[in-house]
């Protein structure tokens, strides 16, 4: 067989490609590990920053993000006793939305403009071509002028890339997410600093509510009955607090998330280009790894197009510093959210994240910076 690109993963990353590529002229086909089903009924993802709302939008994939999305302003940071609510629309011009990354997959997969072989296995990336097993079980050898790497952390693309340089930092925590048959107790996100850990409340739509608990690397999820949950997650929250109370409801979904940063550079090596978490990996808090993904493909969709439709190699030989100056601002952006509101046992630690927010949401300065980040920077900042 032969295509134009060969792209590895069909996550959000990949199919995004696969869609702007099909718009740009330029032929792709996607080899994917797991089964159409399992890749859009992973829970992931919950936040789209304008930029990523305005590229969805510009490429026909909008309609049902405005229609059952949510727009949000801005978010509440919590410490004991207190709330506050940061405007990112007044902060910074810019708002964010509410639409999960499942509903992102399956607007992908109805747009139907990506070529996807599904179950595949054996993957392995050559200078000019991809072989792989079919799931028929069946050898293929796919010949191809370029390829995207957008198989995720776990995927094959992050070696063959043969990286210069591999950042990593592990935290010393993990997230325990909760996914709840209940309207969410807020009207938007609330992110707690507890002496006893942080915890977040964010949401899927006016009856699913999402939330996480900051929780020991190495958690197992049957240590933590529901009851055991709600009652954490009720003190970190403030329930009580001026008469706010948290509302809890069925848990249908549970899981322990690791967190860490990693970054890899370059991301292109040869005719082999990173995208997504392929290249990078951010801690949830900055809510930026699905937007990150998006921003990595909105570049080299058009890199690709310059080279293998009009010839012009100079965005292709510019993609990875320019994809990496977004990644280091959010890498930085997801650390910092990270250590300023999650709890380490050290008291000196504590008295400077409490200062911290203090200022975060008493001072403009302050809190621009933080809304200028969270809602997003230009696409190409
Ligand atoms: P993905 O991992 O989504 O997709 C990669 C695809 O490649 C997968 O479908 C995989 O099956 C496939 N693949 C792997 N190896 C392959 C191979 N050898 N050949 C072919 N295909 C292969 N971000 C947030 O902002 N908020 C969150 O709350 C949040 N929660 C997360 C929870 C979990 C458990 C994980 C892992 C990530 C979470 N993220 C979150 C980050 C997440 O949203 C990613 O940023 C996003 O999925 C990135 O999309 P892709 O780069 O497409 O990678
Ligand atoms: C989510 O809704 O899954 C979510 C929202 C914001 C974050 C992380 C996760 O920072």
């Amino acid at each position: 067989m032969r295509t134009q690109v060969a792209i590895i993963g069909a996550g959000p990353a990949g199919l995004l490609l696969a869609h702007l590529l099909h718009r740009g002229g330029v032929d792709a086909v996607v080899l994917e590990t797991r089964s159409q089903e399992y890749v859009a009924a992973r829970i992931r993802a919950g936040i789209l920053e304008s930029s990523s709302v305005e590229l969805l939008e510009s490429v026909g994939l909008g309609s049902r993000l405005r229609a059952e999305g949510h727009e949000h302003r801005g978010i509440y940071l919590q410490m004991p006793g207190e709330r506050h609510h940061l405007d990112f629309v007044d902060l910074a011009g810019r708002s964010v939305w509410v639409y999960g990354q499942t509903e992102v997959q399956k607007d992908l997969v109805a747009a139907a403009t990506a070529v996807v072989h599904y179950e595949v296995s054996d993957v392995v990336l050559h200078e000019s071509a991809v072989t792989f097993v079919d799931s028929a079980g069946v050898s293929q050898r796919l010949d191809v002028d370029a390829i995207a790497g957008c198989d995720g952390s776990f995927g094959v693309s992050r070696a063959a890339a043969a990286p210069e340089q591999q950042f990593e930092r592990v935290y010393p925590y993990s997230w325990l997410g909760v996914l709840v048959d209940v309207a969410p107790s807020t009207d938007e996100l609330i992110y707690a600093w507890h002496p006893d850990g942080f915890a977040l409340h964010s949401m899927r739509s006016p009856t699913v509510s999402r939330l996480y608990l900051q929780v020991p690397n190495g958690t197992d999820v049957a240590d933590w009955s529901d009851d055991r949950i709600w009652s954490a997650l009720a003190t970190r929250l403030g329930h009580g607090q001026d008469g706010w109370k948290l509302t809890p409801g069925p848990i249908t979904d549970k899981s322990v998330l690791p967190m860490r940063s990693y970054v890899q550079t370059p991301m292109r090596s040869g005719r082999l280009f990173l995208a997504g978490d392929a290249a990078h990996i951010v801690p949830p808090t900055g809510a930026k790894g699905l937007n990150l993904a998006i921003a990595d493909v909105a570049l080299l969709s058009r890199a690709l197009v310059a080279l293998l439709r009009d010839g012009d190699a100079r965005l292709a030989d510019s993609y990875s510093d320019d994809a990496l100056r977004r990644v280091w601002r959010c890498t930085h952006f997801s650390w910092w959210m990270t250590t300023m509101l999650h709890a380490s046992g050290d008291p000196f630690d504590a008295q400077l994240q409490l200062s911290q927010l203090r200022w975060v949401t008493s001072s403009a300065a302050g809190a621009t910076g933080l809304a200028e980040n969270y809602a997003g920077l230009p696409i190409g900042f």
